[in-house]
């Protein structure tokens, strides 16, 4: 029987809406739902090439165990937890709960039960060995949000449907599809700023795609910070700011005043490469433009100092007048009443905000009750109490993804017990002593519960699943149950959580994401407040009667700063010590050694790194190359296609170059996500994307450091970008491999 069913895609952050067409219990199509009230018919290739994903005869289906050998051989489900828990134990016996860890990934994200679950466990079981991928993406965000409003999870977002001038810093939403933020058909969003008169302004060391529609202007990268810095001292300097309504909404505006005063766009021109006068102009508007905010992402955010460059992106827009009002940058909440007391109880019972923890290695604060990942290696490498010996690593490829895989991948053979849930053999779980097939989007129930306080139309969506589990796959949620039933007995509180699960099941009630997901819908925007409210939603209503999901309310609501900020005087804090000390670190010495400066940049067919085994998103012959700028290039005698060595002061990659004016001079773009090295088990099409350099690309965070004085100071965050980096063309004769250059054109 074919059938088509509504649901939505769990890639990236628009959660498109799709129509599955489904046979026989089989996913046989992917197509964009024309009746999604935001997504109106768009989907993105990644989202319709998922059919490949989910039917790829290179998923994982079956229970894999490591064999002397090294490969890998089928097992029982019943064989595997047994054997993973009898190991769990040993290791909690000799090293305690802080012997075991778990990263999660990111797709880990877009499955509420998952991070949910993993989150609460690791939290039971109180191990500092929590860590995800926020460290390499957006967990300065929560520590900027920490430091100005007390409140980690607070995020303000730009009002797009509504704003007059968006200034876009260090994003790509034409690729991306936008994050921190959910905007589906973000690109139509940002085009009809133009069309209704206003701006967009797109500042980027690369033209990127969203800058070729838009304005460019071009930076330094790893300069914003300097680049707001004089962007406030034009507004101070020049008697633009409403101090009256900035005193309401904030403390520390004397010290903030006094420390813009130097950094005049004049005295950063040399650093950022930004004209004075354009800075100057953009303060102007950004204050006079009724409608106006700016907007920052992944290239504000691995940096050097990325908690302060996001802190200095809402005091931007705080000071120009565009922080919580209409078009400008706005909170989202779940709607759930009293949420800011909730919030603060959870920081105060917890520790669960920043810094409860430090890292044993590098001292570093834990964020959201996650580490660095870039220090996971060391954690494992370094003797002594605390030492990581059993790790899960569920939806996530930190051999790729984090800062110096290679460190990483000889320390990941250095564990008692490595476990990963994933629905591929990747590079990271290569590693492992058991791979356990995890459901893809499309063989669970959903809501869309992490995005609840980021869409800029407020929305609602909830799905079952479209087809039954592939194979032995199984749910997150349910594998971490029976790892709790495994420790019950070893830690009081996994105990208790094992208990009430199994009371729970005893009553035929397991609680379960599901029940979670009715909760939040129930209590939030638009529920039925458990029959307080006639009419309202539960999640059951959601998935019956409004499959293609539900708007509950024109736009953001203004105004909510106040029940936001946890700190008793409800204002914004502009001077907190920690935050204004990272200005010490904006100081640079070069080294002339490597002069040119690595950014990263997202393919439009790619999802970091597990989308390249997708025949749809491959077409055309696509390979991993570098983009550089044509004079950058002749002065080292680089052409075209040629392959290249880029080195930093922390590794060396190969790879094809493409040429490009679309590219600061001094700035070289790596996309990162590559580098699969046939130890992951994506065979087809990495063999199709082969360079003469072998298959598969090259890993760019070779190039990063993971040591712990190279992180940032104050989330953790990776350092990915401003890189200082040299290029040379590759000589054949130092080429060990046996490569060839070539003149190969790259695409
Ligand atoms: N197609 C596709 N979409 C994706 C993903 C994907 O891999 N592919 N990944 C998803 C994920 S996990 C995320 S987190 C989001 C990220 O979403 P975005 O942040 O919008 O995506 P990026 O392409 O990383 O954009 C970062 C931009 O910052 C610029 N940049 C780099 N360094 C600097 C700097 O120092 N200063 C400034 N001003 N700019 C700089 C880069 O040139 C790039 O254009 O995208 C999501 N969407
Ligand atoms: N140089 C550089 N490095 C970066 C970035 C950058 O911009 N530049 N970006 C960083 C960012 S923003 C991110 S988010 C990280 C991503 O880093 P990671 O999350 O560590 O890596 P991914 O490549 O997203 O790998 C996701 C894994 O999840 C698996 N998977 C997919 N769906 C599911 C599922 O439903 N369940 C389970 N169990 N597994 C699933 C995939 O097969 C894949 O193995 O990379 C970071 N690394
Ligand atoms: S933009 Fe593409 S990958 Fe992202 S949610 Fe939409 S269809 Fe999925
Ligand atoms: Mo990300």
């Amino acid at each position: 029987m074919r059938e088509d069913k509504v649901t939505y895609c769990r890639i990236c952050e628009p959660l498109c809406g799709l129509i599955a067409t489904v046979e026989d219990d089989e996913l046989v199509a992917l197509r964009p739902d024309r009746d999604h009230p935001l997504s109106k018919g768009f989907a993105c290739p990644k989202g319709i090439a998922f059919t490949e994903i989910v039917n790829d005869p290179d998923r994982v289906l079956h229970p894999l165990r490591r064999t002397a050998d090294g490969d890998f051989e089928q097992v029982s489900w019943d064989a595997a937890l047994a054997d993973i828990g009898e190991r769990l134990r040993a290791v909690h016996r000799r090293h305690g709960s802080s012997g075991i860890g778990w990263y999660f990934g990111n797709p880990a994200t877009f499955s509420t039960g998952h991070t949910i679950w993993a989150a609460v466990f690791m939290a039971l079981l109180g191990s500092p060995h929590v860590y995800s991928a926020g460290s390499q993406d957006v967990n300065n965000r929560f520590v900027a949000s920490h430091f100005l409003y007390g409140n980690p999870v607070a995020a303000p977002i730009p009002d797009i449907n509504r704003t007059d001038l968006l200034v876009v810093i260090g994003a790509n939403p034409v690729v991306s599809h936008g994050s921190v933020m959910s905007s589906p058909r973000i690109r139509e969003g940002l085009n009809a700023i133009t069309a209704r008169g206003g701006r967009v302004l797109v500042v980027d060391p690369r033209r990127t795609e969203t800058a070729r529609e838009h304005e460019w202007l071009p930076i330094v990268p790893d300069t914003d910070a300097l680049f707001l810095l004089s962007l406030l001292h034009v507004m101070f300097d020049e008697g633009l700011v409403d101090e009256k309504r900035l005193r309401r909404q904030a403390s520390g505006v004397d010290t903030i005043e006094h420390v813009v005063a130097g950094y005049s766009p004049e005295s950063m021109a040399s650093r950022t490469d930004v004209p004075a006068e354009v800075v100057r102009e953009l303060a102007r508007s950004l204050v006079r433009t009724e409608r106006a905010a700016v907007y920052g992402r992944v290239g504000t955010c691995l940096g050097r100092t990325g908690t302060l460059t996001t802190a200095l992106l809402d005091t931007v827009n705080l000071v120009a007048g565009n922080l919580d009002v209409v078009g400008g940058a706005m909170f989202g909440d779940l709607g759930i009443p009293g949420q800011r007391l909730g919030v603060s109880a959870l920081q105060r019972v917890s520790g669960f905000t920043w810094s409860g923890r430090r890292s044993r290695v590098g001292d570093l604060p834990q964020v959201l009750g996650t580490a660095p990942a870039s220090v996971m290696a060391k954690e494992i490498e370094t003797a002594g109490d605390g030492q990581l010996h059993a790790l899960f690593v569920s939806a996530g490829n930190p051999v790729l993804s984090v800062p110096n895989g290679a460190e990483l991948s000889s320390a990941l053979d250095d564990l008692d017990l490595m476990v990963s849930l994933d629905i591929y053999r990747n590079e990271t779980n290569a590693h492992a002593d058991y791979i356990l097939p995890a459901t893809t989007m499309y063989e669970r129930g959903d809501f869309l519960l992490p995005f609840q306080a980021l869409f800029t139309t407020p929305f609602k969506q909830a799905t079952d699943p479209v087809i039954s589990p592939r194979g032995e796959a199984r749910e997150e949620w349910t594998v971490i149950n029976e790892l709790i039933a495994a420790l019950s007995r070893r830690s009081p509180l996994v105990g208790a959580m094992h208990l009430t699960n199994a009371a729970g099941a005893r009553v035929g009630r397991l609680w379960g994401p599901r029940q979670l997901s009715d909760l939040v819908v129930r209590l939030g925007a638009g529920g039925d407040r458990f029959g307080l409210r006639r009419g309202g939603l539960t999640y059951r209503k959601l998935v019956r009667d409004n499959p293609h999901g539900v708007v509950v309310a024109d736009g953001l609501e203004a105004g909510r700063l106040r029940e936001t900020v946890t700190y008793r005087d409800r204002k914004v804090r502009l001077d907190a010590p920690e935050l204004l000390a990272e200005l010490d670190r904006l100081a640079v010495d070069d080294d002339p050694r490597l002069p040119l400066r690595l950014i990263g940049m997202r393919e439009i067919r790619s999802e970091n790194s597990w989308q390249h085994n997708a025949p749809m998103l491959l077409r055309g012959g696509r390979r991993h190359c570098a983009r550089m700028h044509p004079d950058d290039a002749q002065e080292r005698r680089v052409a075209e296609g040629d392959l290249i060595r880029v080195a930093s002061a922390h590794g060396r990659i190969e790879l094809p170059v493409s040429l490009t004016d679309d590219i600061k001079r001094g700035v070289v773009a790596v996309p990162h996500g590559w580098g699969h090295n046939g130890s992951g088990g994506w065979t087809r099409a990495n063999a199709a994307a082969a360079t003469e350099l072998g298959s598969g690309g090259a890993n760019v965070n070779t190039l990063i450091s993971s040591n712990p004085d190279d992180l940032e100071r104050l989330a953790g965050m990776a350092n990915m970008t401003g890189v200082p980096i040299e290029v040379s063309l590759l000589d054949p004769a130092d080429d060990t491999d046996g490569h060839r250059r070539t003149a190969a054109s790259t695409g």
